[in-house]
């Protein structure tokens, strides 16, 4: 190992000792109480009122641990650390937006554990060679505006962000509407060029499904994302009277939608050794009155799996139902609107991030890492098409996510920490 190796590992170590567990359970309290709801849960969705709240109130938190604070024009935030040289910096970080009913840790705690790396080299008066930078993207939830992962996407590809204006909420409002109305609250907050140069990005996320625990491991190597793809299936039929309308002459839109959904739950059932993952998540009836036949019905299918050739043939089987499900009067149709094939995590990554989980669990005396795939997409799918990147976990108390009950022991939490402090810290100097 040469001088400079063992002063880097030196670094790495002295970081990971210096990670603060009261100072981060502090962090997570304070910004889930932007959007904090009765029931423990967390509803601060993308670009709302609590959400400009909840990033303002990070840039503070980062300034006052002397950060540089940047923004773009996905409004994604940007914490950055000097380093002696001005070179590409490592990225760490997640997303602060929630679900509708969402928990205090999905995102959040990648963005926060991030700024305790910060605060963790500061008070260990490290200097690293490079500069770091701790990321809040806009928008990973996709569940006001579709699709997931708009920051990051666009941050690595900026041709997206057009079309991403367009999307609209419940509310018919545009995102673009959103995000101009984002990017004027921060005007204080200088802008940068998106698709800047990174030297690797590593991102720090609760499991939000039940491997770890099962396993009784504390940390969790991620070698990838499963592939996802959502659609927007829309059937129309003729509003009637539910009293006058004898049930052989209805064109109902909602019998239309719920034989599809039934046909779609028994092609799962008859996938479940491939794992596919189907969930409707999303229904819009019109006009969603009990006494009238619904003249159109909206859903949305989420699809996942670790294999997308399961995928290919999901998608050629839904092709088939929807040409089979006409009905009388009326039509149904359906468009993809989000897809991501599997994503694969460099092993020059992996085995750094191994090495950091190791000895955080070591010194705790905990069993070892795990590795595993993310059945959750995370902003890390798209920042690996960008520079080396790779993903550490923690576990989720009973596999609970997007559920105001997700939670995560403060020793596990703090080890994450620890494993990322030590990840960002050798990354940084070499
Ligand atoms: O849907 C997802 O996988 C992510 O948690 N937004
Ligand atoms: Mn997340
Ligand atoms: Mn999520």
């Amino acid at each position: 190992m040469t001088q400079q190796d063992s002063l880097a590992r030196h670094a790495a170590e002295l970081a990971q000792d210096h990670v603060n567990s009261g100072r981060l359970q502090a962090a997570i309290a304070a910004l889930a109480a932007f959007g904090g709801r009765d029931d423990g849960g967390v509803s601060r969705e993308t670009l709302t009122d609590i959400d400009l709240a909840a990033r303002r109130y990070l840039i503070e938190q980062a300034r006052a641990l002397g950060c540089e604070v940047s923004t773009d024009d996905c409004a994604n935030l940007f914490f950055r650390r000097a380093g002696k040289a001005d070179l590409p910096p490592v990225l760490t970080g997640s997303h602060a937006d929630t679900q509708p009913v969402g928990g205090k840790l999905d995102g959040a705690y990648g963005v926060l554990a991030g700024l305790e790396v910060i605060a963790a080299l500061n008070e260990a008066g490290i200097e690293t060679l490079r500069p770091i930078e701790v990321v809040a993207w806009t928008n990973e939830e996709g569940s006001r505006f579709g699709p997931g992962a708009m920051g990051s996407s666009a941050f690595v590809d900026p041709a997206c962000l057009p079309a991403y204006r367009a999307s609209v909420d419940g509310a018919n409002i545009r995102f673009g509407d959103a995000l101009d109305a984002a990017l004027a609250a921060t005007d204080d907050v200088p802008r940068r060029p998106m698709q800047r140069p990174m030297s690797a990005c590593v991102e720090l996320h609760i499991e939000q499904g039940p491997v770890l625990e099962r396993a009784a491991v504390p940390l969790g190597v991620v070698t990838g994302i499963q592939s996802v793809r959502w659609y927007r299936v829309e059937c129309t039929g003729v509003m009637a009277h539910a009293g006058t309308t004898p049930m052989d002459e209805r064109s109902d839109a909602m019998a239309t939608a719920v034989g599809i959904a039934h046909q779609l739950y028994a092609y799962a059932a008859a996938e479940a050794a491939s794992q596919l993952r189907l969930t409707l998540g999303r229904w819009q009836v019109g006009p969603n009155s009990v006494n009238t036949i619904p003249g159109k019905v909206e859903f949305t299918i989420d699809v996942r799996c670790v294999d997308e050739a399961v995928l290919a043939r999901f998608e050629a089987t839904l092709d088939a139902m929807m040409a089979q499900a006409r009905p009388r009067q009326g039509g149904v149709t359906y468009q993809c609107f989000f897809r991501r094939p599997p994503t694969h995590f460099p092993a020059a990554m992996l085995s750094l991030i191994e090495r950091a989980c190791a000895r955080a669990s070591e010194q705790a005396s905990q069993g070892k890492p795990l590795h595993l795939t993310s059945g959750a997409f995370h902003d890390a799918m798209y920042l690996a098409e960008h520079c080396p990147t790779a993903m550490i976990f923690v576990p989720s108390k009973g596999g609970i996510s997007h559920n105001a009950a997700e939670e995560t022991a403060p020793h596990e939490l703090f080890l994450g920490a620890q494993a990322l402090a030590y990840t960002v810290a050798a990354l940084a100097n070499q």
